[in-house]
């Protein structure tokens, strides 16, 4: 009986591996080894269709942003355009406000140092007394003062003595060149990181200026730097 017992084992033991494919253990194993690599599978898919997602919304998002500050400047430098407009036709003027903080009239002195001078000239001369046309009151919102400097004395119609500046759609302030302050001065502005920049007026692709005998408004655009690619103009510069 004994002598049987063992040859049946050894029997068994000669086709283990038919016996565990073929049998109880070889299923299990299949299952197992199915069900983890279906997971896997779908981690992968779902890894990818992320990696698609980001890579197809969010530089959408991302743009979107942009297009909105892009559209916000704009909007912004075109109010500041009309002002620019009314204040020359006012009274017969026929000069825009001044970019230097020189009034033409010899009448104001305001206190005023090198730093964001063109904007900050033109948001004091004409926010000086009720002119009766379309100012910045009601958009204080769209006031900084990036350079930090203080006027002296309030300007009226804006209840501040600091806020001199217009923002673009990133915070920087809005360049303002007018062609009698002249836009072959080179003006310094201190942007919303803290940094200086030296901006010049815009020229047209054949070198001349852009606006002549007129005035220039110019933001730094998405990169925050004036002077490159992706400047905003107004008016626009011919592409
Ligand atoms: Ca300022
Ligand atoms: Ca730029």
């Amino acid at each position: 009986m004994t002598t049987k017992v063992l040859p049946a084992t050894s029997g068994a033991a000669d086709t283990p591996g038919r016996g565990r494919t073929a049998g109880a253990a070889g299923e299990p194993g299949r299952t197992a080894a199915g069900v983890r690599g279906f997971t896997l599978m779908e981690l992968l898919i779902v890894i990818a269709i992320l990696g698609v997602l980001a890579v197809a919304f969010l530089p959408r998002i991302i743009g979107g942003q942009e297009a909105a500050k892009i559209s916000e400047t704009k909007a912004r430098m075109v109010t500041v355009q009309s002002i620019a407009e009314a204040y020359a036709r006012k009274a017969s003027r026929g000069y825009y406000p001044p970019a230097d903080f020189t009034d033409p009239e010899g009448k104001a002195k305001p206190r005023a140092d090198a730093n964001n001078a063109g904007i900050e000239s033109f948001v004091y001369f004409t926010h000086q007394k009720s002119e009766g046309y379309e100012t910045l009151e009601g958009r204080l919102d769209w006031l900084v003062n990036t350079d930090g400097d203080d006027n002296g004395a309030p300007i009226p119609l804006l209840q501040t003595s600091k806020k001199m500046e217009v923002a673009d759609g990133w915070g920087n302030p809005i360049a303002y060149f007018n062609s009698e302050s002249g836009y072959d001065k080179p003006q310094t502005y201190v942007d919303v990181t803290g940094g200086t920049q030296t901006v010049r007026a815009a020229r047209l692709p054949g070198g001349g200026h852009l606006a002549p005998r007129k005035f220039q408004l110019l933001s730094a655009g998405p990169d925050g730097k004036f002077g490159t690619e992706d400047d905003i103009t107004v008016p626009e510069l011919p592409r």
